[in-house]
């Protein structure tokens, strides 16, 4: 495409010719003609002229195909320019203020051309300086504890029990960082995997998690927790070395580096960006990880999700094996999961948009949510509140749509005096004693736990809400792991 820079200053013509050469055929008019000589010496197309006559641009065979880019230095108007200019006939018109201030006079002057578009040179760079600065103070954050790690025998990066897409794909990202092998840095956790959906990641892409004991923390000379803070591991890890998490900053512990961004939707993400910062090959198996570590603990980007999440997406996107991604989401319909969906119908009752379930005995506390989740995708459910029992504690589960109301407040209201509870607006998890429950909600029986849980659901959301807000918005709290 052809373009005409109606320019002044010499900065501005080199910027714009190393920017736009050779995407555009561009040729440069100046009013010193001094300066047309050095700019032409110096290789660059340009010549003198004067910008507010109408022939200049006839010479130069302005068109109303000609991009004219026309500089603003707030000295002058440049009303007269782009009257000249749209006599001429050229209609892709823009102005580029340079200034430090867009003046009146040039807002009065454009309000004059609304065909004329504004652009500003400040804007523009924003986003790619900022971007720019930030992977040099990443890369700098990197760096350091890479020499830090660098003469370690053995590392243990450690992940929080039952280790999700997110803390696998973090530990398989922080090795490469760390260019170490599966010998030199153990992925490790105190409780394994046992979500069949984590399971089946770490099978496909092959990431072996050891099972740890605190004994054997005294092996490792260097330990890294990512996704994970070390407050979680109550008072085994004193001092670590490394922390890198997106769950808000915890304190009473000793790290010597650390990365908590707690605004970011996953680790993952904090991770691609220190891969990017520091030029790390980013390997299909690790993109590939990645990819479906954000994916996971975004929900598909619907939730906690930035701009950093959509960009660490983006950039993985064409790396990662999108056929592998799919397996990994497959089918998460299990025989197992379907039986305790059989269950929680059963038992179930519907009130007033609210889908209250006992799904009885179960091995996990995983299928209480997943059971919740499912029953929510039901015509005119709005509220979903599952129970089940595991061990010896009752775990409910909730969700809602719409956030008429706050899951998390429901669970704090009604258990914890008797148990943990706690979750954001749209999902929220309890685990109580059930002796406990028993004692504090008098089911006779098993059968009734659901007609209770109906019950507290039905008086919690015709409760008046104090302090609440009633719109939907973000809710700070978030829950310790994905899908509690
Ligand atoms: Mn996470």
């Amino acid at each position: 495409m052809r373009c005409v820079a109606v320019c002044q200053d010499a900065l501005v013509v080199r910027t714009l010719h190393q920017a736009l050469v050779p995407s555009l055929d561009i040729e440069f008019l100046v009013e010193d003609r001094a300066l047309s000589r050095r700019l032409h010496d110096a290789g660059i197309p340009a010549r003198a002229g004067d910008p507010r006559r109408i022939d200049t641009y006839l010479r130069m065979d302005v068109t109303p195909a000609t991009c004219v880019i026309v500089e603003d230095g707030g000295r002058r108007s440049v009303r007269r320019i782009l009257e000249a200019l749209a006599d001429a006939g050229a209609v892709l018109t823009y102005v580029l203020d340079v200034g430090e201030r867009r003046s009146k006079r040039s807002d009065e002057c454009l309000a004059a051309f609304p065909e004329v578009s504004a652009l500003s040179l400040g804007d523009l760079l924003k986003g790619s300086l900022l971007g720019a600065l930030g992977r040099a103070l990443t890369r700098s954050r990197v760096q350091q504890y890479q020499r830090y790690f660098a003469d370690a025998d053995r590392v243990l990066i450690l992940l929080h029990h039952d280790p999700d897409p997110d803390a696998l794909a973090s530990g398989l990202a922080l090795r490469a960082l760390l260019h170490r092998t599966k010998t030199t840095a153990i992925i490790g956790a105190f409780h394994g995997v046992t979500r069949p959906e984590n399971l089946r990641m770490a099978n496909l892409l092959d990431i072996q998690v050891q099972a740890l004991t605190a004994e054997s923390l005294g092996e490792f000379d260097r330990i890294a927790t990512v996704d994970v803070q070390p407050h979680y591991f109550g008072g085994l890890l004193g001092r670590v070395d490394l922390v890198i998490d997106h769950h808000p900053e915890r304190t009473g512990y000793t790290t010597i580096f650390k990365d908590i961004r707690p605004d970011y939707g996953s680790t993952a993400t904090i991770l691609t960006e220190h891969l990017r910062a520091t030029d790390v090959n980013i390997s299909e198996r690790i993109a590939t990880a990645m990819l479906y570590a954000i994916k996971s603990d975004t929900l598909f980007l619907s939730r906690q999700t930035n701009r950093s999440d959509l960009e660490a997406f983006t950039y993985l996107y064409p790396l990662a094996d999108p056929a592998l991604v799919r397996k990994m989401e497959g089918s998460e319909i299990t025989l197992e999961r379907l039986r305790h969906v059989t269950r929680g119908v059963q038992s179930g009752q519907m009130r007033d948009q609210v889908f209250a379930a006992h799904i009885g005995e179960a091995p996990r506390d995983d299928l209480v949510p997943y059971v919740a989740d499912f029953l929510l995708q039901l015509e005119d459910v709005k509220w979903s509140v599952v129970s089940g029992i595991v061990g010896d504690r009752l775990v409910v589960s909730v969700r809602n749509l719409g956030y008429s109301r706050n899951a998390g407040e429901f669970v704090k209201r009604w258990f914890t005096d008797i148990g943990n509870a706690g979750g954001h607006r749209a999902m929220a998890k309890a685990v109580v004693p059930l002796d406990a429950f028993r004692t504090k909600f008098q089911p006779v029986e098993d059968s009734e736990i659901a007609g209770r849980l109906a019950d507290l659901a039905t008086r919690f959301l015709r409760e008046p809400q104090s302090g609440e807000r009633r719109t939907a918005g973000r809710g700070p709290a978030k829950l310790r792991s994905p899908g509690g």
